[in-house]
């Protein structure tokens, strides 16, 4: 940590470091120090002006998320510094490179002035973490732009570019070239007077007013702060802010969100033992012009990458190549892409149909047919062709990585990236580690996927690796309630009231259920004892294939909306009868629990097989991969918060209810609860 004060025409230029991303850590003195500045600065004769500027390319990231499991009065002291910098002699200007977020951007909003560079990324992310602003923002930032705007910002944690956050009023200027330079040369060219209050606060009350109610504890909070920014001067504001936040500090939302926010970051490591160097992939050649293939494409050019798309059949790349066309477009009509830079993406996309005459790459995607043959003349290919420490990855979801390697001479340079649908939108990315894959190649893949903005978990190699394996489980659970006694939209309904994205009989109707009937198929045959409803198989033999053929669990008469079919909840009915299993009420507490703690076991079962490394990257793979509520922290994590005894206890009860379905608990949940341990123990030893 470093403050560093320099002059330069009678401006005072207080700089400030904390590495990796200049967080206000408070533990580590960054935060007094940056008040002592101010304070001695503000002592000084001879100093028309104050720049505050971070370092490295980051202004601040805010406060220490890690800081705040420990001493809550300590953000205190943040804010006694937002306040000395709002009450400084000397008129403020925050120089801001890159992030400004958080408490950062509240440090900025205290300035009288901000300036930043293109690189400028500003935002009040705090919702996103269960919490709200509490060093200033939801008073300030409402009396600086328009109300409205302000909401929108704290309420999603929307960041701005450069561009935007200029247009809303929260950046007085861009600045070309160096922030601090041109910060000094604003200051004595451009005039500008402290802000007035830009919004009276009638207008925030307005503002908040028009809101109506919200969802969420956080988000509810920061209504009543920006109402009280509308009704009361400042000081009473920035009190009632404080007294929300420390108030949201310990919520189970928060802490499950802070929770998600540390797995993500080391589920994005490789894991441990695997030490391996990751070198940088600068070109892509993907082959299949597929859905997936199609969507790994619009990410990867989305993400500056060399892309080459490969399809041999007539017509695909043509195809592929209006769909990222149009998708881009999209983006383009809802101003979230410029023009110039939909044509810099599609620029970095060539279409191949000859792979003998593609260009060498240092990656390339496998996203054919899932069919181990194809499979098999594909890496038989690859092998051929790429060159020597290419990576050869498989998009696969359901094949043994390990046989796919077998078709290779270079097993070690062979991994599995499992994009989830739609592969440019979804941020999951399964890096499956074969028994062959070599450290240095999961390393880079880890590294690939923080560079491609995906967040990566690794995985071993299972049918389903970490998310569809649990995921068979739930599905599984959902069928059987069906046969005792539910119906597919109380399921549904009774899931998502719980918090999941969608229920699983609309998630299997819009992906496909053709898909997982050929997996049950497949699996039929593989592990004929594990039990199975017909019902999923019914519809896909009556051609009810879900959403894309207009009939699946639901009827979609208009092609979207999800309509309950009588003729479904009647086969569902006969159907039941056939097997002789009698029809009762089923509660929305065991449709829950039945769904969830299926998730759990397999999680247990595959943790204790090595698939996954911890059980917080299970947690990340349903967060970020199945919908899973945020507010919940994932699967495992819902476990050791429900109680690992109760979630046994509970499968046992379930277990008589339908006699000759053996749920075994999963030895690790048997042995957990015997040690008195549980998930969160073995994931601060792994
Ligand atoms: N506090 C502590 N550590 C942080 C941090 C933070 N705010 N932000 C990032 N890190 C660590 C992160 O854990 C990782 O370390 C390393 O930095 C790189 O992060 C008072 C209460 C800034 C966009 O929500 O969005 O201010 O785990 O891998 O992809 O009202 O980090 O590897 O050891 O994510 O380049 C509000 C959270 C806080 C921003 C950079 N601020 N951070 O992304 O790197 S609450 C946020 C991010 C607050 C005030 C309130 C991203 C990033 P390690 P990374 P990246």
């Amino acid at each position: 940590m470093h403050v560093d004060r320099t002059v330069q025409q009678r401006v005072a230029i207080i700089r400030f470091t904390s590495p990796p991303v200049n967080a206000l850590s408070i533990a580590n003195g960054l935060v007094a120090g940056l008040a002592a500045e101010i304070d001695q600065v503000n002592a000084l004769e001879n100093i028309d002006a104050i720049v505050l500027a971070g370092s490295a390319g980051t202004f601040s990231a805010g406060a220490d998320i890690k800081e705040f499991d420990h001493d809550r009065s300590r953000l205190d002291v943040s804010r006694a510094l937002f306040e000395r910098v709002a009450a400084s002699r000397y008129p403020v200007v925050a120089a801001i490179d890159g992030t400004c977020l958080g408490g950062g951007f509240e440090l900025a909003l205290a300035c009288t002035w901000r300036v930043g560079t293109a690189s400028a990324r500003i935002g009040l992310p705090e919702v996103t973490l269960g919490l709200l602003p509490g060093g200033g923002g939801t008073q300030r930032l409402p009396r600086l732009i328009e109300p409205g705007a302000a909401l929108d910002l704290m309420l999603t944690g929307t960041i701005l570019d450069a561009d935007k956050a200029a247009r809303v009023g929260i950046l007085d200027a861009i600045i070309a070239g160096d922030v601090i330079a041109g910060a000094i040369e604003w200051l004595q060219t451009s005039g500008a007077q402290p802000h007035r209050e830009v919004s009276a606060t009638s207008k925030i009350a307005a503002a908040v007013h028009a809101r109506g109610d919200v969802r969420g504890v956080a988000q509810r909070a920061i209504l009543a702060c920006v109402e009280a920014a509308g009704t009361l001067p400042l000081a009473e504001g920035l009190a009632i802010e404080a007294r929300l936040f420390d108030g949201l500090l310990d919520s189970p939302e928060s802490l499950a969100r802070r929770y998600a926010f540390a797995a993500r970051r080391i589920a994005a490591r490789p894991p441990l033992g695997v030490d391996g160097i990751a070198h940088p992939l600068q070109s892509v050649l993907i082959l299949g012009a597929g859905t997936m293939g199609i969507g790994i494409a619009t990410a990867m050019i989305n993400a500056g990458i060399d892309t080459q798309l490969f399809d041999p059949l007539d017509g695909a790349l043509d195809r592929g190549q209006r769909t990222i066309a149009s998708t881009l477009e999209r983006e383009v009509t809802k101003q979230r892409l410029s023009a110039n830079e939909r044509d810099v993406r599609l620029a970095r996309l060539g279409m191949v149909t000859d792979l003998e005459a593609a260009r060498p790459a240092d990656l390339y995607i496998e996203a054919v047919f899932e069919d181990l043959s194809v499979k098999k003349d594909v890496f038989e290919t690859l092998d051929r062709l790429a060159p020597e420490g290419a990576l050869l990855a498989s998009n696969t979801s359901t094949l043994n990585l390990d046989v796919i390697a077998g078709f290779t001479k270079r097993p070690a340079d062979v991994v599995g990236l499992h994009f989830f649908s739609p592969a440019n939108i979804m941020p999951l990315l399964e890096v499956v580690r074969g028994a062959k894959t070599s450290p240095a190649t999961v390393a880079t893949a880890m590294a690939f996927a923080k560079r491609i903005r995906k967040q990566g978990v690794v995985s071993g190699v299972c049918d389903g690796f970490i998310g569809n394996r649990m995921f068979e489980e739930y599905l599984r659970q959902s069928y059987f309630l069906l046969e005792e006694g539910a119906l597919p939209q109380q399921i549904d309904q009774a899931l998502e009231r719980w918090g999941m994205a969608m229920g699983p009989c609309r998630v299997l109707d819009l992906a496909g259920q053709d898909i997982g009937w050929s997996v049950r198929k497949r699996r039929a045959l593989e592990q004929p004892d594990r039990p199975y409803s017909r019902i999923p198989d019914m519809l896909c033999e009556m051609g009810r294939f879900g959403q894309k053929c207009g009939a699946g669990f639901y009827r979609y008469s208009n092609g979207r909306t999800a309509e309950p079919d009588p003729e479904i909840d009647a086969l569902i009915v006969a159907h039941s009868a056939a097997i002789g299993v009698t029809r009762r009420a089923i509660s929305e507490e065991e449709i829950v629990e039945r769904c969830i703690y299926a998730l759990i076991n397999e999680g247990a079962r595959i943790l204790d097989e090595g698939i996954a490394y911890r059980p917080s990257d299970i947690d990340v793979v349903y967060l970020d991969g199945y919908g899973f509520p945020a507010d919940r922290g994932g699967p495992m994590y819902e476990a050791d918060r429900v109680g690992l005894p109760a979630v046994v206890s509970r499968m046992r009860a379930f277990a008589q209810l339908r006699q000759g379905w053996a749920w075994q608990p999963a030895p690790l949940l048997l042995e957990l609860i015997e040690q008195r341990g549980n998930f969160s123990a073995l994931n601060a030893s792994a």
